[in-house]
């Protein structure tokens, strides 16, 4: 027999089906067991009337929470039932897969009169199970909302003419900067995982492709322990020729993100708010631009935040997080532009103005960073020149003819997908990962 997904069977009144799925929970009384089975498509009952199948015994006592199982049945009508008024009388149980006692608790488990109550397992714990921690509804429901942001991030630049590639991961010199990367093997050398797809999204550019994007896995060797980094990610990022300024990178991105996140609200957005307690909210382009200089002299004024003047040229990860108020209550935005970093933070292709200011920018989030972008410098003198300043010489000789023969004005910005996930969800990184890497973490 074929099967019938749950969220088909509920409408099945009266037809026999055979449902496929893990036992989510399973309730056993004297004359009934009622087992609720869940496969990627919802929840339906199981009642088993137990006068009805003497011979059931033993197979109905050898079932645990989580194993998977096939039932055949009878798809019945049933006021008393609460998973949508329906319910399977089976015919057959057969278990494909007996689960041992779970090793974790994915969720608090109230005291009864019988049991004390069990703590729900730290966030490392589950990770040891993370395939087990996967099952619940709020995770299956994350990683469909993933799909949706990427697909519809995919579809709008799809739409708008772009070109999706796959750049290699293994690469000859450092992408972003020296010290945060890992070195591998290479036969009888050394190669390096990709910081960045940064240096061939530009040389699509100047292969004439004029606008491209990339979604992959990116990798930052940096021990850090916080609530938003990981030494493995997935970052989409995109490229596209032809701009005037840095300006046209930013409308492109707050347009993207628009689409994207009405996508979402649609779709997923009472889901969202019941199972996570988060209100998706669709923004308004043109986004909220501050420069560094007025950010830091409006968080003084309204806030207090004081910061000392040689950490000005970046965003400090305070004022980073107190942006988010201030992006709410001045402009009623929960995103933020910000321009205005100095020469020693930013990249050596980013372009530069007369005043030599990078024609970059950091897009903050709730007051987290998602995303860098900047116009390229795509003179080959100047950014031999930039190259040289920052102390990068033969490393980035390959990099450089990309410039040589030919290459149109071009800009672009690269957006990390688990941090978006996160903000949008309000949970840590670690929670928002498929399988989250970081600098104790290389298993499961
Ligand atoms: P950047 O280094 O800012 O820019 O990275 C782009 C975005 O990737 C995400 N991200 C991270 N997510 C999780 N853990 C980390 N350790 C981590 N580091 C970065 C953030 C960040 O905004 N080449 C440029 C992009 C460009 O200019 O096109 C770059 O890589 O969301």
């Amino acid at each position: 027999m074929e099967r019938t997904y749950v969220k088909d069977a509920l409408g099945k009144t009266g037809e026999t089906v055979l449902v496929r799925g893990f036992v989510d929970n399973l309730r056993d009384s004297k004359y009934m067991t009622f087992i609720v089975l869940k496969d990627i498509t919802g929840k339906i009952q199981i009642t088993i009337e137990k006068e009805q199948h003497p011979d059931w015994t033993e197979l109905l006592a050898g079932i645990t929470g989580d194993s998977v199982i096939s039932v055949t049945g009878q798809v019945n009508s049933n006021d008393y039932v609460k998973m949508g008024g329906v319910e399977i009388l089976p015919a057959d149980i057969f278990v494909d897969s007996v689960a041992e006692a779970l090793p974790i608790a994915r969720k608090a488990i109230p005291a009864t009169k019988k049991k004390k109550e069990v703590e729900r397992s730290s966030i490392d714990q589950r990770i040891d199970y993370r395939w087990i921690d996967l099952r619940t509804d709020e995770n299956q429901l994350m990683f469909r909302v993933q799909t949706l942001m990427v697909n519809s991030m995919r579809k709008f630049l799809l739409e708008r003419n772009f070109m999706e590639i796959h750049t290699p991961k293994l690469i000859g010199a450092a992408s972003e900067s020296g010290a945060d990367v890992f070195a591998v093997d290479y036969f009888d050398r050394k190669a390096y995982l990709a910081q960045s797809p940064q240096f061939y999204k530009q040389m699509a550019m100047a292969a004439g492709f004029e606008r491209i994007f990339e979604t992959g896995p990116v990798f930052r060797a940096e021990k850090s322990y916080t609530n938003r980094h990981t030494t493995e990610f997935t970052g989409f990022d995109l490229e596209l020729s032809y701009i005037d300024s840095v300006k046209d990178v930013m409308k492109l991105e707050e347009e993207l993100l628009t689409y994207m996140l009405k996508e979402v609200h649609d779709v997923y957005g009472e889901q969202i708010k019941e199972l996570f307690g988060k209100e998706v909210i669709v923004p308004t382009a043109p986004f909220p631009v501050m420069d560094l200089k007025d950010l830091y002299e409006a968080l003084e004024k309204e806030y207090g935040l004081v910061v000392p003047e040689e950490e000005k040229g970046d965003l400090t990860t305070e004022a980073e997080q107190m942006s988010f108020r201030l992006a709410q209550e001045k402009f009623g935005s929960e995103f933020l532009f910000v321009t205005g970093y100095s020469v020693e933070k930013r990249p050596f292709y980013h372009m530069r103005d007369e005043k030599g200011m990078p024609q970059g920018y950091d897009l903050i989030w709730r007051g987290v960073e998602i995303t860098t972008g900047a116009q390229r410098e795509h003179r080959y003198e100047i950014l031999k020149k930039q190259a040289q300043e920052k102390g990068l010489g033969e490393d980035v000789a390959f990099y450089l003819e990309f410039f040589k023969y030919g290459c149109p004005p071009h800009g672009g910005f690269g957006l990390g997908v688990d941090r978006m996930t996160m903000l949008l969800l309000d949970v840590s990184i670690k929670e928002a990962m498929f399988l989250f890497r970081g600098p104790g973490r290389l298993t499961p």
